[in-house]
């Protein structure tokens, strides 16, 4: 089974005589760590260790030389590729030491050696303060790393050479413990120590302490990183993805609405163009049927001709679907445009009936507006529920003011006897229920032409 291999760039930074050469020797062979490495590092370490071995500290590394090492350990279940430089420390507090040694690295040492303590107190404080820059600058650097460990490499002689000096030594740590919580990085605190206890400071021994623990925590803190990232990006994108959805959705009810309302804009105009433009009194027929061709165009042609032309027939969704109107507020003012369409109708069919009975009375020629009267009641606006609840009473209040004008007529005193008769079929109009209606009203209507052909 092959394991993923994860690539965990690390940064140890230590002013000279820090400590990172000797920690790199004891890296290789510290507990719990099973490391493999390549070649040039294996030659490396190899070299370390033969010089701890003999036993010597290793010589101060050459400014200008950068070695490039790689580890390979497996931690978690998981392979991974540690890599970091060793360098001389001098080049701690150059130009360029950010850039080049410790770059994009996702965790970082800062390597503070007890030996610091055989420092003058202004030497202390000046790599103390060096530390502190190097923090405030990774902390506002867009490669901020993941985590910062502070590494005290030497803790052996904390307890042999430098006992009364503890307490001094960790004000120092706290400094740096404080600087680093102030700019918000995830760090921790390691005591390690690469030579166990030593007699004689000049004779090194190789017995690692801890020294796998600052490494481990790394590895741990990127990993856990990683997944936070991989999380957020998961509801970044889940975010994003819901995000186009209801933009998506947004668009496309706002498009829907769109052309609804210009549906119904484009209804209003054709009306308003007919009723601006034409002419009810000279051009009456043109004038209705336009307007009963615009209601006509309004339904489907099943629900038209289901409905008989019934005006006040509710459209239904196959209505509305083909005009666009999924909205609630479209369709009630489609409603109210098609109701006042009708009104229109009415007013100007009222208005032809007022023109005939004139005509008729003029001409004494009532046989044929008679039919044509009919014909317009009974055929072409077959009115259905409208016919009874409003245009039957609303023709029989028309036909009574017609009567009421000849009443009041003094040259017509003979339609007086009339008037009483037409009160009585108006009466049996207007309490006229559905079935007789159609008879009645046509009884009626003929009733009327006879009295004023009479006159
Ligand atoms: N007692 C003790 N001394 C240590 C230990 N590690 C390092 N030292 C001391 O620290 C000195 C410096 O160690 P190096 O590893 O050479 O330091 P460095 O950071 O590589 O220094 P440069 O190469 O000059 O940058 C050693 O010579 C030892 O005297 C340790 O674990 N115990
Ligand atoms: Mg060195």
């Amino acid at each position: 089974m092959t394991m993923d291999s994860k690539n965990f760039k690390l940064a140890i930074i230590g002013h000279p005589g820090a400590g990172k050469t000797v920690l790199i020797g004891g890296l290789a062979l510290a507990k719990g760590l099973s490391l493999t490495y390549d070649t040039a590092t294996g030659e490396y370490v190899k070299r370390i260790q033969n010089t701890l071995q003999k036993p010597e500290w290793p010589a101060p590394d050459q400014k200008g030389q950068i070695d490039h090492l790689t580890f390979n350990l497996q931690y978690n279940g998981k392979n991974v590729n540690l890599s970091f430089d060793s360098y001389a420390g001098e080049i701690v507090d150059e130009a360029g030491f950010l850039k080049n040694v410790v770059g994009d690295a996702k965790g970082i040492i800062l390597l503070l050696n007890t030996g610091i303590l055989d420092l003058s107190d202004i030497e202390q404080e000046s790599r103390i303060k060096s530390f502190l820059s190097i923090i405030k600058t990774l902390a506002k650097s867009p490669n901020k790393p993941v985590a910062v460990a502070i590494v005290v490499t030497a803790c052996d002689r904390l307890e042999t050479q430098f006992q009364g000096k503890k307490e001094k030594f960790f004000g120092l740590v706290k400094e740096l413990e404080d600087c680093l919580e102030k700019n918000n990085f995830t760090h921790g605190t390691y005591l390690v120590t690469v030579t166990g206890k030593l007699e004689d400071q000049n004779s090194p021994r190789i017995a690692p302490e801890h020294i796998e623990e600052p490494f481990q925590w790394l590895i741990d803190q990127n990993a856990s990183h990683e997944c936070r990232k991989k999380v957020q990006h998961g509801l970044n994108r889940t975010a994003i993805i819901a995000g186009c959805v209801v933009f998506l959705g947004l668009i496309f009810a706002l498009g829907v609405y769109g052309c609804g309302r210009y549906n119904l804009y484009s209804l209003e105009s054709e009306i308003g163009k007919i009723k601006r433009n034409g002419d009810l009194v000279n051009d009456w027929a043109k004038y209705r049927n336009d307007l009963f061709n615009i209601r006509a165009e309004q339904c489907t042609s099943s629900h038209f001709n289901k409905t008989k032309h019934s005006r006040l027939k509710p459209c239904s969704e196959k209505c509305w679907k083909e005009k666009m109107l999924f909205y609630p507020c479209l369709k009630n003012e489609y409603k109210g445009i098609l109701e006042e369409l009708e009104k229109e109708i009415d007013d100007a069919t009222y208005h032809w009936l007022d023109l005939q009975m004139d005509r008729a009375i003029k001409s004494n020629d009532y046989s044929v507006s008679k039919d044509d009267l009919k014909n317009c009641v009974t055929k072409q606006q077959d009115l259905s529920e409208k016919y009874n609840k409003e245009y039957l009473p609303a023709k029989a209040t028309f036909l009574a003011n017609e009567i009421t004008d000849w009443k009041y007529d003094s040259d017509l005193s003979e339609l007086k006897k009339y008037y009483s008769e037409w009160e009585e079929a108006k009466s049996a109009l207007e309490g006229n229920e559905q079935g007789n209606c159609d008879k009645d009203i046509n009884a009626n209507i003929e009733n009327v032409f006879k009295k004023k052909s009479r006159i």
